[in-house]
C-alpha cells in the first residue's frame, strides 16, 4: 500500500512539473510537444490515469509496454502497426516470432477508448503507445520526457517485416549498429536504449543457446560470467520455452541504471547485451554508467526515446487516425 502511495505521489509530482514547464517545441519530423493541446487538451492526463490504473495493479505490464513502442518504431516507423491484428489474408507483426512476449495490448485499447470518449477520432494509436510507454517508465521510477506527438496510424502490418527489422538477441555489435543506423539512430542511442533491459523479463528460449552447447562442444558463451551461467542453468533447463527470467535480477520492476553494472560484469542476458562491450564507444558508455551509478543515463534515455519515437513517422495527411487500435478503419 505504501508503495502504491509513493508511486502516486511521484507520479503526480512529475505531472505537475510537466504542466508548469510545457513548451511547444517542434522538431524536424513535424512531431510537436502539445500537438493535441487544442483538439484534446486532457489527452496526457487520460493516458496517465488509465496507464496508472493498470500498472499499479500489475507492475510487470510496464516493461512489455515499453518494448511494444520499440517494436512499433523499428517496423515501418512508429505508426501503430504493431497493434494491428492479423486477418484471414494477412499475418500481422503481432504474430511474428519476436512478438513472443509482447503483452499489454489491453492497456493501449483501454487508453484509446477513454481518449475516444473525450475526443473522438482525433488521437492516433501510435501517439497513444508513445505516451503509454513514457508513463510506464515513469511509473517504475524512470525518467520523464516530453513526448512529441502528431503521429498518424499506418494501415499495413506484416509479420515478415518484424522478423527483418527487429534485432535478434543473438545479434553481434556490427549487426546492432547497422540495424540502429538504418533507422537513423546513433551508436549512443543503441547503448542507451539497450538500458531498457533494466526492467522486465525474458523467456529462457531467448538466451539458452548461450548456456548449453554454445559452439557445439557442450560449452557456454565465454562472454558470459561463468558463475552467472551456473545460476541461469538452474533456472533454464535445455529446451525450456516457458520460464521467465528477470533481466535485471532483484530490481526488474525498477527503472534504474543496474543494467550497465550487469553488462560490465559480463552478466548481460543476451548476446546483444554482451556485445556492447565489443565496441569502443558502447563499452565506454557502459563502463562510465556503471562507475558513476548512471550519472547521465536518465537524461540520455529520455533523449534517445524521443529519437526512437521519430522513426519513420506518418504526419499531416498520411495514414489515418484509427478508431480501434487493433483494426484499420
Ligand atoms: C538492441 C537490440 C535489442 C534486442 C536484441 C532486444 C531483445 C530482447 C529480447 C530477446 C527480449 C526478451 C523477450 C522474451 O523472451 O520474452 C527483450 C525484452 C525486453 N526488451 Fe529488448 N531488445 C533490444 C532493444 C530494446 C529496446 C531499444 C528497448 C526499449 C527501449 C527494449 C526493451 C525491452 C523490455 C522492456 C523487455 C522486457 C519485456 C517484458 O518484460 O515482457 N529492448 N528484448
Ligand atoms: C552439441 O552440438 C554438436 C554440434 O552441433 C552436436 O553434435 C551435439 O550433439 C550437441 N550436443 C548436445 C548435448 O546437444
Ligand atoms: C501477443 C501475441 O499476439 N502473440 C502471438 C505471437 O505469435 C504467435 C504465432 O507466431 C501467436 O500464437 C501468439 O498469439
Amino acid at each position: 500500500m505504501a508503495d502504491i502511495q509513493k508511486l502516486v505521489s511521484v507520479f503526480v509530482a512529475q505531472l505537475l512539473l510537466v504542466l508548469l514547464t510545457l513548451d511547444f517545441t517542434t522538431n524536424a519530423q513535424n512531431l510537436q510537444v502539445g500537438f493535441y493541446r487544442n483538439t484534446c487538451p486532457d489527452l496526457e492526463h487520460i493516458v496517465a490515469m488509465t496507464t496508472y490504473n493498470y500498472i499499479s495493479r500489475a507492475p510487470t505490464l510496464a516493461a512489455p509496454l515499453l518494448r511494444m513502442h520499440f517494436h512499433d518504431c523499428f517496423v515501418r516507423g512508429c505508426d501503430g502497426s504493431v497493434l494491428l491484428t492479423s486477418t484471414a489474408k494477412n499475418q500481422a507483426e503481432k504474430d511474428a516470432i519476436p512478438n513472443l512476449s509482447l503483452r499489454g495490448f489491453e492497456v493501449v485499447d483501454a487508453v484509446k477508448s477513454a481518449v475516444e470518449k473525450k475526443c473522438p477520432g482525433v488521437v492516433s494509436c501510435a501517439d497513444i503507445l508513445a505516451l503509454v510507454a513514457r508513463d510506464a517508465v515513469l511509473l517504475l521510477h524512470g525518467p520523464f520526457w516530453e513526448v512529441p506527438t502528431g503521429r498518424r496510424d499506418g494501415r499495413v502490418s506484416l509479420a515478415s517485416e518484424a522478423l527483418r527489422n527487429l534485432p535478434p538477441p543473438f545479434a553481434n555489435i556490427a549487426q546492432l549498429k547497422g540495424m540502429f543506423a538504418s533507422k537513423g539512430l546513433s551508436v549512443k542511442d543503441l547503448v542507451v536504449l539497450s538500458g531498457g533491459h533494466t526492467i522486465g523479463t525474458s523467456h529462457c528460449s531467448s538466451f539458452t543457446n548461450r548456456l548449453y552447447n554454445f559452439t557445439g562442444k557442450g560449452d557456454a558463451d565465454p562472454k558470459l560470467d561463468q558463475n552467472y551461467v551456473a545460476q541461469l542453468k538452474n533456472k533454464c533447463k535445455p529446451g525450456d520455452a516457458n520460464t521467465l527470467v528477470e533481466m535485471d535480477p532483484g530490481s526488474f520492476k525498477t527503472f534504474d541504471e543496474d543494467y550497465y553494472t550487469l553488462v560490465s560484469k559480463r552478466r548481460g542476458l543476451f548476446q546483444s547485451d554482451s556485445a556492447l562491450l565489443d565496441d569502443i564507444e558502447t563499452k565506454a558508455y557502459v563502463t562510465t554508467q556503471a562507475i558513476t551509478h548512471g550519472l547521465t543515463f536518465a537524461k540520455d534515455f529520455a533523449e534517445s526515446m524521443v529519437n526512437m519515437g521519430n522513426i519513420g513517422v506518418l504526419t499531416g495527411r498520411a495514414g489515418e487516425i484509427r478508431k480501434k487500435c487493433a483494426f484499420v478503419n
